[in-house]
């Protein structure tokens, strides 16, 4: 028999300068994270209040109200959108006995899920271990009470936490070194392949569309439609082209990359260091959107900051807005009038490609003009700021 998936109930808070229906789109984002957990939405809310609660975050008597309409719909777990303490975490499941998961924790639990190559699994459980230790001093702060009060050492609750940080420590320090040795492994490799032949990074929000623009460039790739479908860099090459002085033909490597979120957990940033490896020493970037997504713009924000803080600002890119054939007319007229020199693209019927193979064409065999940015890779995104 099958296990019933987690019910979750989600939770957002909205201080009285967010607009509302930013607040909505980022629930509806949160609830496809939940499901790609492999977990059910069972209902949502959003809590208004314009101070935050230090120890509980929310509010209580607005935390006993969405607890009771969660078990009304049968959620055994809250899901919150804000970045939460380990402490609020605990003072909200003892205030309400739903348990609860904040919006960081569910980011690692999907890459947990995902990670399969060695190289992923290590980087996703060092981000794990790097989240879950100043959580584990919090535990100590709260046991460190239950023997005594603050300045009290030497209580049984200290000596398993002290176990817990040293372990988890060491644990830290044993996946640093495999890490540092896979991306040795993996700059050798780098190293080995074509020389000569320049190398595309696919970046961009989860979903956009990488994967299917690899298999459309290469004829490889597994797209699904899901959040954080891919986690580890797959390296094909594609053909361009004929090149049209000397019909030699023409090629490049095209790398998929792990997709961007906005509040991407920064110990996921730094864990997948060496895989984003691939993006920092690319020839060139191929930013990825899903141009009917109703919040592009800010996706866009996110992967301009998290390039940013990858030491990708000064590589050439070209924009591909994918997905063009889920636009309107006028959709399409308008997002060629704020991205000029962007591609239109449809990963499914390979609309655009073209475009974007001339572009790439002319990056052979030197590097492309550069080129003023635009406003979406300057200006700073809404997202909190990574590392
Ligand atoms: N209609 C339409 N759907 C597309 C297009 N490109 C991709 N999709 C769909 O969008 C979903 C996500 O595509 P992927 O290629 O897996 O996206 P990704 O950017 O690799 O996503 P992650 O690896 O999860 O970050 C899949 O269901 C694709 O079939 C497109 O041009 N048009
Ligand atoms: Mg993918």
């Amino acid at each position: 028999m099958t296990e019933r998936p987690l019910r979750c109930f989600l939770l957002a808070h909205q201080s009285p300068q967010d607009p509302e229906e930013i607040v909505v789109d980022h629930l509806a984002e949160l609830g496809e994270l939940v499901r790609a957990c492999g977990w059910e939405v069972s209902g949502s809310q959003i809590l208004r209040r314009p101070r935050l609660d230090p120890r509980t975050f929310f509010g209580k008597g607005q935390l006993a109200d969405a607890a009771d309409q969660a078990r009304r719909l049968g959620a055994t777990q809250f899901v919150c959108d804000d970045e939460l303490s380990g402490s609020q975490v605990r003072n909200i499941e003892k205030a309400t006995g739903l348990s609860c998961l904040e919006r960081t924790g569910l980011i690692l639990t999907i890459f947990e899920l995902r990670a399969k190559s060695r190289e992923a699994r290590a980087q996703v459980e060092l981000a794990r271990f790097e989240y879950e230790l100043p959580r584990l001093k919090g535990a100590w702060t709260h046991l460190e009470r239950q023997v005594g009060g603050v300045g009290v050492r030497g209580g049984p609750g200290e000596t398993q936490i002290e176990v817990d940080r040293r372990m988890t420590r060491q644990r830290i320090g044993q996946l640093k070194k495999e890490l540092t040795h896979l991306e040795r492994v993996r700059e050798t490799q780098r190293q080995g392949r074509a020389p000569g032949i320049p190398r595309i990074a696919l970046v961009g929000y989860t979903n956009a569309g990488k994967t299917s623009l690899l298999k459309a460039l290469t004829g490889e790739g597994e797209p699904q439609d899901m959040l954080f479908a891919t986690l580890d860099t797959t390296t094909r090459k594609a053909w361009l082209g004929h090149d049209p002085e000397t019909q030699e033909p023409r090629h490049v490597l095209v790398s998929d990359t792990v997709g961007f979120i906005r509040k991407l957990p920064h110990q996921l940033v730094a864990a997948f260091r060496s895989t984003l490896g691939e993006v920092r020493t690319a020839d060139a970037l191929l930013v990825v959107a899903d141009a009917a997504h109703p919040d592009v713009e800010d996706h866009l924000k996110v992967v301009g900051t998290t390039l940013r803080e990858l030491g990708c600002a000064e590589q050439p890119r070209l924009l591909v807005l994918n997905q063009a054939d889920r636009l309107t007319p006028p959709q399409r007229l308008e997002l060629k009038r704020r991205h000029p020199a962007a591609a239109l693209t449809c990963a499914l019927t390979k609309e655009g490609l073209d475009d974007v193979r001339g572009w790439l064409l002319d990056l052979i065999p030197g590097p492309a003009q550069p080129r003023e940015l635009e406003d979406w890779e300057r200006e700073e995104a809404s997202a909190a700021p990574l590392g």
